[in-house]
Order: structure tokens, then sequence, then C-alpha cells
């Protein structure tokens, strides 16, 4: 029985979606928007107030007829009213409210001019730039929509790197305990770092008789058993995620692995290569010779079939098809960066702003990580929901850090700050405070929709500030739930390179921005990058792995991060 407030104000909410969708009185409508609101606003829950006797007409905005129907909620846990209209409602329109641009009006113009009924009909609608000439909508809007419905279509099948490590971890854990196992892999997109994940693919290889499949398919989190074979299996588990697994032999383990890690792009060119050299590649092996005369002459391992194709071992980030194969064949691949290459962090919050822990505790907390830095940068006035720092705040937070900093000899806190870059490219403090820090972290938190030619004058605006040193999240994408805002990167990284800045690779999974492209792109043209977590809690600085994951699909190496730096160097580079 649902005696929260919220479960009956959304259940309001959409009956006046339903009804505004079919036209009905805007009145009426009106009158279950309000209803919601208030009863989202009490204290005390309905459930209570009819319990204690009370009448709920007394609320303001509630007449005997929404009072009944909110007790119908409290009884029946659900609403007649809003069965009867979705019965009434044509298709699926009410999921075309999940579509940021459209309301409840444009839903029923869509559907009353275009026939629209549901996802898949707008979709097509707009491909077919039908939605553009309906009054109200014009172009722009369409192809926002277009983006949405992409950005939702990829958000269901793809999963966050960072939330599948914990189902692959006990899931591994799981099948290595199994009696007669003897190795486990998780190949896929997972092992080449991406930083969402379509499926797991899964390698073992066991015993000869090992009931490997019975204890895959009896794994604790299956929702559902997708198919069930002798050498390979998939299953759906619970949160929806699908995991296919392969039982191999043991002489092919390390051409199953190579070609199950991908990328199929990856695959196809390396497969061409072995042609001309009159090889055969597969998940089973690189073979010699046609047909039943063929001859095995790599697959037990990885190492194994880049030797017989020819190549030097490429790691797995970097099977993409972009340069690497061509890359191994020359000897020239980057030696790619690894964790223990840092020394410090230069993005991080504490109380003072929207963190979680004090200063004293990031600071233990990056010691214990083994660094011999860490910048405390927190947000900026403009930030107000952060309760961003203003001059004397982060003047009062410059001593403070001074003052700790006797503590920790040999541990060095940065002074810096994470200066909001205003709407006409102006930093949000003066030049006379920025200049006491050692660094600055220079983001955007406002004004996304400016076109690509503004908003990328408005940045180099600001790199234009002598003050300005490292770009924070550079894209502003927030990984299956926002895309980044229009700029143009290549544009940005030469100004950033003229002008002796920085870009920042912030490391937190759900951004991982830069992203692998842009890694690129700072690299090959000179740009160095500073892989920071943007922690707002110690824990927070953990999520430096997944900086590091994506900086190697960027192809970047040690020499290409500042924050691989000694203090003193790193300060030197930080001096424009
Ligand atoms: P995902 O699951 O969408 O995140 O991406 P992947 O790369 O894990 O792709 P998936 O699960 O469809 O397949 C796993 C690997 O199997 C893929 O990376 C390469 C290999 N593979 C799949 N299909 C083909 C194919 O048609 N040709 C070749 N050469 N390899 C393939
Ligand atoms: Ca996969
Ligand atoms: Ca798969
Ligand atoms: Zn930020």
């Amino acid at each position: 029985m649902p005696n929260h407030n919220a479960e009956i104000s959304r259940i309001f909410n959409q009956v006046a979606d339903l009804l505004e969708i079919s036209d009905a009185n805007p009145f009426r409508v009106r009158a279950y928007r309000k209803a919601a609101r208030i009863v989202d606003d009490q204290s005390k829950s309905m459930a209570d107030i009819l319990e204690d006797g009370e009448n709920l007409t007394r609320l303001p905005g509630i007449g005997d007829d929404l009072a009944e129907k909110i007790a119908e909620i409290v009884e029946t846990g659900g609403l007649k009213l809003l069965e009867e209209l979705k019965k009434k409602v044509p298709g699926d329109l009410s999921n075309l409210l999940k579509i940021a641009q459209l309301g409840p009006k444009r839903v029923a113009i869509l559907h009353k001019e275009l026939d629209i009924d549901n996802l898949d009909d707008l979709a097509e609608a707009a491909r077919q730039k039908r939605i553009r000439d309906l009054k109200g909508f014009g172009e722009k809007l369409e192809k926002k929509i277009l983006e949405d419905l992409k950005r939702q279509a990829e958000a269901e099948t793809r999963v966050k790197l960072a939330d599948v490590e914990q189902i692959v971890d006990s899931l591994q854990k799981y099948l290595e305990g199994i009696e007669g196992v003897k190795q486990v892999a998780v190949a896929g997109s997972y092992r080449r770092c991406k930083e969402t994940v379509g499926d797991l693919d899964i390698l073992v290889t066991a015993r000869q008789g090992c009931a490997v499949m019975d204890y895959f398919t009896g794994y604790a989190d299956v929702d559902t058993v997708l198919n069930k074979g002798r050498t390979k299996s998939s299953i759906r588990l619970r949160d929806g995620l699908q995991v296919d697994l392969r039982v191999v032999p043991e002489a092919s383990y390390g051409a199953a692995l190579y070609y199950f890690t991908g990328s199929k792009e990856h695959n196809i060119a390396v497969r061409k290569i072995a042609i001309g050299k009159g090889l055969k590649i597969n998940e089973y092996g690189v073979f010699r010779g046609k047909g039943d005369d063929a001859e095995r002459v790599a697959g037990a391992s990885e190492q194994e079939v880049f030797e017989a194709v020819g190549l030097a071992y490429i790691e797995p980030e970097l099977r993409e098809n972009r340069g690497e194969i061509e890359a191994a064949q020359k000897g020239r691949l980057p030696e790619l960066i690894v964790r223990d290459d840092l020394r410090g962090d230069l993005h991080a919050h504490t109380k003072a702003t929207d963190g979680h822990a004090s200063l004293p505790e990031m600071v233990e907390a990056a010691r214990s990580l083994g660094y011999s830095y860490l910048a405390i940068t927190e947000h900026s006035r403009a930030v107000t929901v952060a309760r961003g720092l203003d001059r004397k705040r982060l003047e009062q937070q410059i001593e403070e850090i001074d003052k700790l900093s006797e503590r920790y000899p040999g541990f060095r806190i940065l002074k810096g700050i994470e200066v909001d870059i205003l709407k006409d490219g102006s930093l949000d403090l003066p030049d006379a405070v920025l200049k006491k820090l050692d660094l600055t972290v220079c983001s955007i938190h406002s004004h996304f929709e400016l076109s690509s030619h503004r908003q990328t004058e408005r940045i180099i605006r600001a790199m234009d500030n002598p003050h300005f040193n490292i770009f924070g999240h550079p894209s502003g994408r927030l990984i299956n739930e926002r895309d980044a805002y229009q700029v143009d990167m290549e544009k940005i990284i030469k100004s950033a390179k003229e002008r002796g800045c920085f870009l920042e690779l912030n490391a937190h999974p759900d951004r991982l921005d830069l992203n692998d492209i842009h890694c690129r792109m700072a690299r090959e043209a000179g740009v160095k990058v500073a892989i920071s977590t943007d922690a707002h809690s110690a824990q927070g600085l953990q999520n430096m792995k997944y900086g590091i994951y994506q900086a190697r699909r960027g192809w970047l190496s040690k020499g290409d991060v500042i924050n691989t730096r000694k203090v003193a160097d790193l300060l030197k580079l930080l001096h424009r």
C-alpha cells in the first residue's frame, strides 16, 4: 500500500499527462497537477491523515473528488481513472514524455498531425524530417529529439564500466571456484576497458567432464537462461546485463581470448594481414594450409597469435583498428601509462563546498594512496548549489592549507580552485586571488546550449587569462545522461597548446571526459593531460583507475600526463 505521498503525487501527474495528451479540459489537468504538488509538499502522509479521521478536503486545492481519489490510492494502491486513461490514450504515447523536449501538448500534436503512437513512430518521423514543419517544432527541436532518442536507446542497452565491474568480480570468483575450472577470462569491450559495456564475454578452460554450464546457468543472479549449450551459453542477469560464456580447449585459449576481446573492426583488419601471409586466423588458432591438412601454428596464448601474424603485442585498450596495427608492424606502439606512474591528484573538493570529507581527511586519503601531492580545487561562487567559494572564503582556505601543510613535510597540498568559466569567457574570481594559487582547474557548469562557435570562443577567451591552467571535464558530457556541449575540440586543443594550458581527463566513471579520441588528439598535438578524479570524498580518490583506463584507450604515455611529474617539475609546467 503506498503511504508515500510521492507515489500519490506521481499517479496524479501521470493522470494529468494523459488528460493533457487526450486534450481534456485544461482546468481539470491543472487541478491534478496542483494536487500532485500539494500532496508532495505535505509532511504528514495521506494514509496517516486518513487514519486519524481527518478530512483531506481541508488541504488547499483538494475537493471532494480529489479527496476520494487519494483515499482510493491509499486503500487499493492504484487508481481506476489512470488505468482507464491508459486504455483510452492510443499506443504508447505516454512513453513519448520520456523525451526531454516533449510535453503532453507536443505529444498530442504529434499524434494528431502525424499519427505518431510510440517511440518508433517518433524516430521514423524525425528521420524523415516530418516533425520540423509542425507548428511550434522546427528543425532544431527535431534534431534534439533524434539525439535524445539515440541516447535513450544506448542508455537502455549499455552499462557504465564501473557498474559492470562489481558484477564481473563476483561472477568471476564464482566461476573460478568451480571444481575443475582452470582459467577464467573476461574478454570483449570489458577487457578493452570501454567506458560502457554492451554485454560480457567470458571464456573458460576446464577439465574434461566439468559441469561448467550447469554452474553458470545456475548462478544466483540469473534472471533468464537465454540459451544453454555444451560450449556456449548465455544468461541475462537480474539487472538486465547479458553474459555469454564459452568453454574453449586449452590449445585455443589464446586465440579465443584474442578473438573475443575484439574489437570486431580490429579482428577484421588483422585477419586480412593473416590472409596476406597465407594464414587463417579464427577463435581456434592461427592455421597454415587448408581443410583437414591445416596446421595450427599458434593458439594457446595471445602472444603466440601476435607473433604468428608478425605483430608486436597490442594492449587490449588499443584494439579498435585506429592505427594500432600499423604501429605494431612498425614497432611504434606507445608505452601506455599505468596507475603507478601517477604522483598525485589535481582535482578534489572538500566540505568547504560540496565535498563530504574535511581537508585533513582528503589529505590523509591521498597520502595513503601513495601520492606526494593533492590539489584542493573547490567550486567558485557561480556554482551556488555547491556553495562555491568567493574571494574571502578562498583566502581563508589558503591559510588553512598553509597551516595544515606544516604537519606534512614531504607531501604537498596544492592550492587550487575549480573556477567557473562564465558565459563571456571571463573567470569567476579576480586575478588578484587566482595568482595566489598553485593551479586552477577552469570548468563550464552553465550555458551548455551555446553554439559550437560561441562555446569555443568562450573557452579560448578564458584560456587567454594567464591564470588558466587545466580545462576541467572539457566536453561536459555525462555518460548515458547528457551529451557533450557543442565545441570545436580541435581548436580548443590548438589554443591550449599555444597558451600552455592543459586538458583534464576527469576520471569520474560518469564523466570520463576527455574521451579516448580526444585524449589521442591532445597527445598528437603535444598538449599534456591531467588525469584527475574530481573527488568529493576520500573514496572518490579511488576512481583514478577509470581515468587510467580511458587514458590508455587514448594512447597516453607517462610523459603525456602532468601528474606523473614530481611536484617541482609540475609547478614549473603550471607556471605560464
Ligand atoms: P559490446 O558488447 O557491444 O560492448 O562490445 P564487444 O566488443 O564486447 O562486442 P560483442 O560482445 O558483440 O563481441 C565480442 C567480441 O567478439 C568482439 O569484440 C569481437 C568478436 N566478434 C563478434 N562478432 C564478430 C564478427 O562478426 N567478426 C569478428 N572478426 N569478430 C567478432
Ligand atoms: Ca561484449
Ligand atoms: Ca557478446
Ligand atoms: Zn566541475
